[in-house]
């Protein structure tokens, strides 16, 4: 069942790297077993209070690689321009010269995993293989929970040569030796030098977004930094929306909401179908459908709590992995944000005593749990379909403390790309760099697109034409600010609120009030929430003179990408400035 060139890889991988041994993972229990009890014996793991957290573990990595290494990863693409400006790029013979030294005999005295893994459901015909090659069990077991990890993707293989080549060492762990390197035009991934999530688990951004973003530009279809979620009506309408948002800007919070009890009491219902990640193909029925490629999530810990997201408190409360959050003395985890107040003797996601004068965060700010989707409370029942779930509404949020309102409608699909593609939003702990610093990251898809983002925009305009019914576009933005910097919105469960008049847009119904920037709506059910009439207003102000600055910033982005920028944008640019003018 395994192919040959899968063979004759894995041999040509082990006479570089030279480990003592091979793994070949099957994905069976056993298998889990025996690699979790390989990882704790070797300090890789450390196992977390039986009863209260069953089957969980704590992963400490190296303080210095905690994030996503943004100016580390390269797109090797035979040109630059084809990479763009949006990416690093190296020559891929330059790229190969470069990191076969770091391989050759990194694995030493360690074993070579081979993971083979299938992203999206097992059997559906857009589902997509991978095999990574790594010396790291903490990746395996977290291959384990992301993916359809085993034999069964030999299986979705079907005796075919067409799968992503994933290649992963942790090598020295050395900043200065740490590159992740895509060629897109090999289905290939090259990653040395990091453990961390991002860089090394390398079926999610690596394949799922960037190799796929690539795959879906020569095949018709879309891979999108976007969660999925299911929403039911009091009518008993079920709809789905896709949202897209930067890292650690509440995604996985938005795609676990809990109606607000008002809400559930009328008869809302709301279900998770993914977290991270979309894939979107057109379907037979003229609209957009999605898939979510992944198996588990990869979620943020600072911030989650019983109050903020229960739905991922549950998820994670059995075989989870917890990298460089805190450790209480019985043996549970502990992060900022949590619901639980630390308890003394507490150690930090380094390992010392923390100390909570100190100012310094016991859990890092980036720190994570992975966990299986299937032990989401809300997950949906057909999260798993081959075919996916029809999308009605796409959303598109950033963290703006000024200028862009609670919500708008773009226009048109055109018009809704324009909106997408100029996305903007202060920096996170998810990626190494300055914190809070506005900028421009179209569709949240900056750090992800594995080819240059003006082709990549055209893309978006040829499948809205190719769509008959494509989804409707929104811009939502919950971070808004009063002038003492507090949010002006509660954001979480009441997020609904938005999304209701979303839906009633799309199904026809929704009022809304045009604007120089798109549809705001003409009435949010602020029922209750205790916002005077002022909040209220400025939640959903539109200042004309702020975005006309705001072209001036689009254009300066746009203008990087030189000619690649589809002239639809720009008619779309210019008409915006024309209408806040106006
Ligand atoms: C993530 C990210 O881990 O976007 O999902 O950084
Ligand atoms: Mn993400």
């Amino acid at each position: 069942m395994i192919p040959e060139s899968v063979r004759a890889w894995v041999a040509e991988v082990a006479a570089l790297t030279t480990p003592d041994r091979i793994h070949w993972c099957d994905g069976s229990e056993e298998e889990r077993v025996s690699l979790t009890a390989e990882a704790v014996a070797s300090g890789v793991l450390i196992p977390l209070n039986p009863e209260k957290l069953p089957n969980s573990y704590l992963h400490r990595s190296d303080p210095t690689d905690v994030a996503r290494t943004e100016h580390l990863t390269f797109i090797c693409s035979a040109t630059k321009a084809t990479a763009g400006p949006n990416n690093n790029w190296l020559a891929p013979e330059e790229a190969k010269a470069r990191l076969t030294p770091l391989y050759r005999g990194a694995m030493k005295g360690r074993t070579l995993y081979v993971v083979p893994f299938v992203m999206g459901p097992v059997g559906s015909p857009f589902s997509k293989v991978g095999v990574e090659l790594t010396d790291s069990v903490y990746v395996v077991l977290n291959m384990r929970i992301m993916t359809r990890m085993g034999n069964q993707a030999w299986g979705q293989l079907a005796g075919r040569d067409e799968f992503t080549r994933c290649l992963h060492s942790l090598g020295d762990l050395s900043p200065d030796r740490r590159f992740i390197c895509h060629f897109p035009e090999e289905n290939t991934i090259w990653s040395v030098g990091s453990g961390y999530g991002g860089n090394a688990l390398l079926g999610k951004k690596c394949l799922a977004l960037r190799i796929a973003s690539a795959l879906g530009r020569d095949q018709g279809w879309m891979a999108e930094h976007m969660l999925i979620l299911g929403v039911q009506n009091p009518a008993g309408e079920k709809s789905y929306i896709c949202a897209a948002f930067p890292s650690a800007c509440g995604k996985t919070n938005l795609a676990m909401l809990v109606p607000p009890p008002a809400m559930a009491a009328k008869g809302w219902k709301v279900w998770t179908v993914g977290d991270d990640i979309a894939w979107l193909r057109p379907g037979p029925d003229g609209r957009l459908w999605a898939v979510n490629p992944e198996a588990g999530f990869f979620g943020v810990a600072p911030g989650t709590s019983n109050r903020t997201n229960a739905n991922a408190i549950v998820s994670a409360s059995a075989n989870a992995i917890f990298t460089n959050v805190a450790l209480q003395t019985d043996g549970t985890v502990w992060w900022e944000g949590h619901h639980e107040a630390p308890r003394p003797g507490m150690l930090d996601w380094r390992g010392n005593l923390w100390d909570s004068s100190s100012g310094q965060p016991a859990a890092h700010p980036n720190s994570r749990f992975t966990c299986p989707a299937s032990q989401c409370p809300s997950i949906a029942d057909e999260w798993e379909d081959p075919a996916g779930v029809p999308i009605s509404a796409l959303l598109f949020g950033a963290r703006r403390p000024n200028v862009v309102p609670l919500v708008t409608e773009a226009r048109s699909w055109q018009h809704g790309t324009f909106v997408a593609a100029t996305l903007a939003s202060e920096t996170t702990a998810a990626a190494t760099g300055a914190v809070g610093v506005l900028r421009r990251d179209p569709m949240a898809m900056l750090p992800f697109c594995g080819y240059n983002m003006g082709d990549y925009f055209a893309h978006w305009l040829r499948m809205g034409a190719a769509v008959p019914h494509p989804p409707r576009i929104f811009g939502v933005n919950w971070f808004r600010t009063d002038a003492s910097g507090k949010f002006l919105w509660p954001g979480f469960g009441e997020n609904l609120r938005v999304i209701e008049w979303v839906l009633d847009r799309c199904a026809g119904r929704g009022e809304g009030v045009e604007s120089p920037i798109g549809t705001l709506p003409a009435n949010v059910d602020f029922d209750g929430l205790g916002l005077s009439a002022e909040q209220q207003a400025a939640l959903l102000a539109v200042h004309p003179e702020q975005w006309l600055q705001e072209t001036v910033s689009q254009a300066e982005f746009f203008q990087r990408f030189g000619d690649t920028i589809p002239a639809a944008l720009w008619a779309e640019h210019a008409e915006l400035a024309r209408r806040c003018e106006a």
